[in-house]
Parts: structure tokens; sequence; C-alpha cells
């Protein structure tokens, strides 16, 4: 039964019906007896299984296809009506041949299979800040991860009534053919089209598709911001909580950032961290003056290789109870799971990402995929925010970028203005991971995290930024930063020790905001002084000298640098906001 009266989408199902010719169709409704229908459903297909009760309660492992691990980038569109729109860092097909080459693809694809309509809403349901979608499928996997992490149901339509204002998406696992595998947007046309894949990124359309690609186009055109963002609120002994907004590219510690543990010697005087999301922001400017942010997301999506009770205690406790599991290792012997980093402990009786025999021990191959991922309940986090259901979202005191730089960006260092900050956001790069397909290890520009994930001409995406810093009070704007965590030395390893020690960056960063430390002028910003950073508890793990050396700018590196970004730049023409070349222009007379 239709859960809808909203014509909108009553005609547009009918239409996907014509075309995939689903068996049947279910509704989605949110209620717990029905998901645990289709998780018994799957298990008895073998799509997913069921985990130890005692030990992972309402837990379930899934495998993909051995060619469906990732993100697909090369096979990803964004389909505006010229190329201009979309820009010359995304690929770009016509929007009226992309729709003829989808439909000859998806066509009868749903024959045997069900159609499941899910509603969802991106943020709490009902928020001003929140935008809805519909989403139909023909996986059972994909049905039981967007009830995770995006709130689902009859609610949603009931909120939406009569308005046309939702997204469309279309997911059709076909056969999945990495060949005609295509991750297609219709920013224009508010739809999404994804067929041939089973993967997170690539067919949970509400995260990149929606919350990111198409919700960056609707956000230019209507005032706000979707960025590739987590959020968290850092409290301070006194009881004030900042929130931070940081930008790093896919597999950057985004998640390990947001669920941050403090050290124990600012435990002890107070400090805590609280996560209020750890992938997406949508941002817009409140009635004071100040920008605020909602996590759109019910879950977290996260990396599971490295993922322990000491580099991320939050995220593995979020993992107990109701998640998802995605090509990771199965433990056989108490039905549990595992992967690369979880502890010294690789079980002895187990199956490989793959399903194939693993022992932990005689094989050199890898257990779990390297961009193997755990779907949890947002509300499992220990360290959840209570501003998370929060519908006017939190007042933003800082933005941050950051990347994998083995050797360029110190630890942190703060851009002089807003312009400046935008600047430095436009220029970030960082070596490429696993969380999509193709060389890890490269370094690429991938302005604020978004390169994989802007759903139109990213020289119009910085203008974007350039215009919301003129509508703010410079007094209100959030200050802008940029932090490394992940300088090496010339045997490869890591000189900042990272992970719950970076809180005292943030609280560097807390204490910039309120003019409360002073700074080095430098000619990327202001850096730290040494003694402002403090090493206290961790002078074991890293010395004095060696915090001076991973604060320090090389103005010979940054001239190589300036010149890389003036390369990056080029490709945007005219169409590159003069405020950047201007910053640029700055950066290369400094460093001279
Ligand atoms: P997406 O979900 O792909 O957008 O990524 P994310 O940014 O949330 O990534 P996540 O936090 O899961 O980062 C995973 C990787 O970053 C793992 O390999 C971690 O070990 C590594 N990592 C996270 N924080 C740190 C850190 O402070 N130092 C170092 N050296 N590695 C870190
Ligand atoms: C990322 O790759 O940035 C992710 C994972 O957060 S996915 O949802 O697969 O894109
Ligand atoms: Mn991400």
């Amino acid at each position: 039964m239709a859960l809808t009266t909203n014509k909108t989408v009553l005609s547009w199902i009918d239409e996907q019906v014509d075309l995939v010719k689903p068996d049947k169709i279910v509704w989605i409704d949110g209620s717990k007896e029905q998901i645990e229908a289709l998780r018994a459903e799957a298990c008895a297909t073998g799509e997913i299984i069921k985990l130890n009760e005692e030990l992972l309660p309402e837990c379930f492992l899934h495998r993909t296809a051995q060619n469906d691990v990732a993100r697909v980038e090369h096979r990803t569109f964004i389909c505006t009506p010229t190329k201009e729109e979309a820009g010359p860092t995304n690929n770009w097909k016509d929007p009226n041949e992309c729709y003829a080459m989808l439909r000859e693809i998806a066509k009868d694809s749903y024959k045997g299979r069900t159609m499941y309509v899910i509603p969802y809403s991106m943020g709490p349901i009902g928020s001003p800040l929140s935008k809805i979608g519909v989403e139909l499928t023909d996986s059972i996997y994909v049905v039981l991860n967007m009830a995770i992490m995006t709130r689902i149901g009859k609610a949603v339509f009931d909120v939406l009534g009569d308005s046309n204002d939702w997204v469309r998406g279309l997911h059709c696992k076909c056969n999945i053919d990495e060949e005609n595998r295509y991750i297609c947007h219709f920013p224009q046309d508010n739809t999404i089209i994804s067929v041939n894949s089973g993967y997170g990124g690539n067919v949970l359309l509400g995260k990149k598709c929606f919350a990111l690609r198409i919700a960056s186009y609707q956000g230019r055109n209507e005032g706000w911001q979707a960025e590739h963002m987590l959020i968290l609120g850092l409290e301070k002994p006194n009881g004030e909580v900042k929130y931070i907004c940081a930008a790093f590219p896919s597999a950057c510690g985004k998640t390990n950032l947001a669920m941050l543990i403090p050290p124990e010697g600012y435990k002890a005087k107070g400090y805590k961290v609280w996560c209020v999301g750890d992938d997406i922001a949508w941002i817009r400017k409140g009635a004071d003056g100040r920008l605020y942010a909602i996590n759109p997301e019910n879950g977290f999506f996260g990396v599971a290789p490295g993922t322990n009770e000491k580099s991320n205690f939050n995220a593995l406790a979020s993992t107990k109870k109701g998640t998802i599991f995605t090509n990771v290792v199965h433990n056989l012997d108490d039905n549990t799971v595992w992967w690369e980093g979880l502890d010294k402990n690789p079980p002895k009786n187990a199956l490989d990402w793959l399903g194939n025999p693993w022992d932990g021990t005689t094989s050199d191959k890898k257990g779990a995929h390297p961009n193997s991922r755990f779907t949890a309940p947002a509300q499992n986090c220990p360290a959840l925010s209570p501003e998370f259901e929060n519908p006017n979202g939190v007042p933003i005191s800082a933005f941050v970028f950051g990347g994998r730089r083995a050797k360029l960006a110190p630890l942190v260092y703060q851009a002089k203005d807003w312009n400046s900050g935008v600047f430095v956001g436009s220029s970030m790069a960082s070596e490429t991971t696993a969380a999509a397909t193709g060389a890890v290890g490269v370094v690429r520009r991938d302005p604020m995290a978004m390169l994989p994930f802007c759903g139109y001409n990213m020289a119009d995406y910085f203008k974007h930024w350039i215009e919301i810093g003129k509508d703010l009070d410079p007094e209100k704007a959030p200050k802008i930063f940029n932090v490394n965590w992940f300088r090496k030395d010339d045997e490869g390893n890591f000189l900042w020790p990272g992970f719950g020690e970076n809180l005292r960056v943030l609280d560097w960063i807390i204490d910039r905001c309120e003019g409360r430390v002073d700074a080095v002028e430098t000619p990327i910003g202001y850096v730290p002084y040494a003694k402002d950073i403090n090493l206290e508890g961790i002078e074991d793990e890293i010395s004095y000298e060696t915090l001076e050396e991973i604060l320090k700018v090389d103005n010979a590196l940054w001239k190589e640098e300036a010149a890389n970004i003036e390369e990056f730049y080029a490709q945007f023409g005219d169409r590159l906001p003069q405020e950047l070349r201007d910053s640029l222009n700055k950066l290369k007379a400094a460093v001279e």
C-alpha cells in the first residue's frame, strides 16, 4: 500500500516501475517489524549473515562483489545541461543522452525482484535545515543500511505532504557489471540514478549523491552549504562547548577526530569531545548572523581497518549493536568480525572479506578489505552530542581543512582571514586512500575534500564560499585553519602521535578563535609557537624538537606548492574567483 498520496511521488514511481518492471513493490514504513522481516529474508538468501547475538546483538555481515568495494569516481557523472556547469573536475554527460543510456541499462532489471520504496529525511525529520528523498532499490542491504544512515519511514512522507521538493533516487543492482556501472546526478531534476553497484557510497543515495552532490548544488542556489565535514563540540573545563567543522578527504581521519577521546591529562581537567557528525555537514546562517551546522545523517559509515579501542573507542563502541559490517573478516569460532588493526589476535578459523578460508597467520593477504566499513547507528555512540537532534544545528566557531601531506603542511596553521581561508581550502591536497578505486598514496588536489562530491563547477563552488564570507560579520564568521596529522620522517614514520592527541591542536584552535593565544605570522598564515602546543604526557612519543620541526614553514617547498596550485587553478580559467588569484599571488610573493 502506498504510504503517500503525493502525486509527484506516485507518478515518478509509476514511471520507474514501467521501466524496471519489479515483481512487487514494498513501501518502507520504518517499523521495527518490517526491518526484522527484511533482515530475516536477507539472511535466508545469504545476502547478509547474522552475527553472534550475545556479543553483537542485531549485527550482520555483508560481502560485496569482489569488483565492487569502493566509490567509482571515474564512473560518477554530473549531468548538467552544459559541460561548463559541471566544471573541469567532474565527469559530465549530456542529461538526455545519459537518461537514455541509463534507461537501456535499467530496463526490466527488477524482473524477479522486489522494488523497495524508501522515504528518507536527511537531517532531523521536519527540521528547517533538513531535506527529503525517496530511494527506489532492489537491494535489501541498501534498505537496511538506509534505515541506519538516515531517518526513514512514513513520518517522512507526512512532512513532505504534497510538496515537489524531494530528491528522486533510483538504484538498480543489475548484474554488478563493472563495465556498466554508473553513478549519475541530474542536479536540475533533483534526480540520482545508480546502476550496477551494491557498494555504500555508490548506492546509499542519501549520502554522497544527495547530501553532497545534489545538496551542494541546491545550497549554491539557496544560499547554504553542503560540505564533506565532521562536526564536533569541544567542551572546555568550564562547561562551554565550541563547535568545529572539519573537512578531510575520504579515509583521512574525520570519524576519528569526530569521536576523539581526550588524553588523560585533559580528561582529568574536564575536557570532552561531543560528536555531532563524522562525514557531512549542512551549514546555514542563523538568525543571530552566525553559521549553524546539522549532520544530515543518522549513522556512521566508517572505515573498519585501524578502528580499535585505542584509536577510536567511541567508533568501536558504536558498532556493538544494530550494525552492518561490510567486507570484514568473519570469525567462525565465535561468529563475530575482525579487521586489520582491531587487535593483535587475528582469528585462526575465519573467512576473509571474499568468503575464502583465512587463518590470519599463514596468509600474507589482508583479511578485511582496506575499505571495509561498518554501518552503525549514531545513537550507539557514547560521545554523541546532546545537540545531535537539534533541528537548528550548532553554531560553528572554526572550519578546519586537512589532508595527508607527508612533508609540506605544518601540524596546524590559521588563515589570516576568510578569503585566505577559502584559498587554503581550495588548494588542499592529500595522498589518495582506498576509499575510491584507483592508485593509493598519490598526492592530488582535493579542494575542501569535495573533489569527488561537488555537484557543479568547482570554480563556482569557490565563489560560493567567498560569497558566504561576504555575507558574514567578520566577528561572527568561523575562523579557518589547516591541520596535518600525517607528517612523516624519512623512514616513513608519522611524526605526530595523532588520534586522541589531536585534542591538543583543537585546544589551540579554540584558543585562537577566542583570541587567547599569540601565533607566529608566516607566508601561509599563523602558526603556533611550539610552547603553546601542550606536550605534557606525550614527551616520550614526540620531542619538543620534532614539534618545532612539524610547525616549520619551508619557503622553498611552499614556492613549489604555489606553482603547483597555479597549475591546478589554470583549468578554471576566468571562472576562478579573483580573490583566490590574489591570495595565490600574495603567497608567491611572500615565499619568494
Ligand atoms: P570517510 O568515511 O572515507 O569520509 O573517511 P574519514 O575521514 O571519516 O576517515 P577515518 O576517520 O575513518 O580515517 C581512517 C584512517 O585515518 C585510518 O587509516 C586511521 O588510522 C587514519 N587516522 C585517523 N586519524 C589519524 C591520526 O590522527 N593520525 C594518523 N597517523 N592516522 C590517522
Ligand atoms: C567516503 O569515501 O568519503 C565515504 C565513504 O565517506 S562512501 O560513502 O563510500 O563514499
Ligand atoms: Mn566521506
